[in-house]
């Protein structure tokens, strides 16, 4: 009966050994600290370099936790405002592996190129990535900026 008992015993902990393990590593992971070569530039030529984006945040310091708007500018690669352009915000913790608590949406035309993001939130502080993605005349195009929060 002892020996049943023991055996029991291994088959229970040898799964929650694994489970600490990697809820260790899981942790370690969280904590670690942003590669420190980011790009932490707000202004870019897009990926296939059709369109250069630029992001800026409405409040500064850029919140945590709360709800908050950004403006992003987009323009040909000679500066001329971008006309007739979709744009759609992604963006997530790629050290995390989860993306934004919300659904930020591009909400109003403010002329020149720029245009009105609604309903950003970063619910942590950390690394960030946000990807501007634009749809335009002269095609399909994206940016991708970090920011650490
Ligand atoms: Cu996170």
């Amino acid at each position: 009966m002892s020996a049943k008992f023991s055996r029991r015993r291994l088959l229970w902990a040898a799964p929650l050994a694994i489970l600490a393990v990697a809820t260790a590593g899981f942790a370690a992971r969280m904590m670690e600290p942003p590669p420190s070569d980011l790009d932490l530039s707000l202004r870019k030529t897009t990926d296939h370099g059709l369109y250069v984006a630029s992001l800026a945040a409405d409040q500064s310091p850029i919140p945590v936790g709360a709800i908050h708007s950004w403006t992003v500018k987009v323009t040909s690669t000679d500066g001329k405002p971008a006309a007739n352009v979709a744009i759609t915000i992604d963006g997530g913790m790629p050290q995390h592996g989860h993306g934004l608590p919300t659904k930020p949406e591009v909400t109003r035309d403010l002329g020149a190129g720029r245009h009105r993001i609604e309903g950003m939130k970063f619910n942590m502080a950390g690394w960030w990535t946000l990807t501007v993605s634009i749809n335009g005349p002269k095609g399909a195009d994206k940016a991708t900026f970090n920011l650490v929060l």
